[in-house]
C-alpha cells in the first residue's frame, strides 16, 4: 500500500534534481551528517491556535526519514503539508518525511512545515524554542529555533483545520 508522504517524496526529488541542475556533479551524501538549518517558528495570530516551524532538512545516510519532531514546550507537533487544488487550500497529515536526497527539503510557508499544537504561553517573539527533530536511523537533532509573531503574514497554515 502507497503512503501518503511518497508522493511528495517524487516532488521534492524532482525539486531538488532541478535545483542542482547545471551546478556540477553533486558531492557524494552517503555520509553525510544530517543537519537541520534554519528553524523558525511563526505564532499563530491568535493565542491558543497552533503555530507553525519551518526549517530545512540535509544530510542523512541513503532511506532516512524524519518520524517526529517535539518539543518540551508544544504539547502535540504533527508534520503538515499544505497544498491548493482548485483555487482551496488545505493540508494533510504527513506520517513521516523522507528526505535522503541530493538536496535539501525545505519546510517552508505554503508547504511542509511542522504543525505546533499547544504552545506554551512562555513562548514569545524573539524567544527561542527548543524543537528536536527524531529520524528512524540517526540519532536525533535538537535545535534552537527563533520564534516570529504571526504579525505582517498571510497565508497562514491554519487553513483546512
Ligand atoms: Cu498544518
Amino acid at each position: 500500500m502507497m503512503k501518503p508522504f511518497k508522493w511528495h517524496g517524487l516532488a521534492a526529488a524532482a525539486a531538488a534534481a532541478l535545483a542542482l541542475s547545471g551546478c556540477g556533479p553533486a558531492p557524494a551524501k552517503k555520509d553525510r551528517a544530517i543537519a537541520v538549518e534554519q528553524p523558525w517558528v511563526r505564532l499563530p495570530a491568535v493565542a491558543g491556535e497552533p503555530g507553525a516551524a519551518y526549517f530545512r532538512l540535509t544530510g542523512g545516510a541513503e532511506g532516512t526519514t524524519l518520524v517526529s519532531v517535539s518539543s518540551p514546550l508544544v504539547k502535540r507537533i504533527e508534520l503538515h503539508e499544505s497544498m491548493t487544488a482548485n483555487g482551496t487550500a488545505s493540508m494533510k497529515k504527513l506520517d513521516d518525511v523522507d528526505f535522503a536526497y541530493d538536496g535539501t527539503i525545505a519546510f517552508k510557508p505554503g508547504g511542509r512545515h511542522a504543525m505546533l499544537f499547544g504552545i506554551a504561553p512562555a513562548v514569545k517573539p524573539g524567544l527561542s524554542l527548543p524543537l528536536t527533530f527524531a529520524f528512524d536511523n540517526a540519532p536525533p537533532i535538537t535545535v534552537s529555533a527563533e520564534v516570529r509573531s504571526a504579525a505582517g503574514e498571510t497565508g497562514g497554515e491554519h487553513a483546512g483545520h
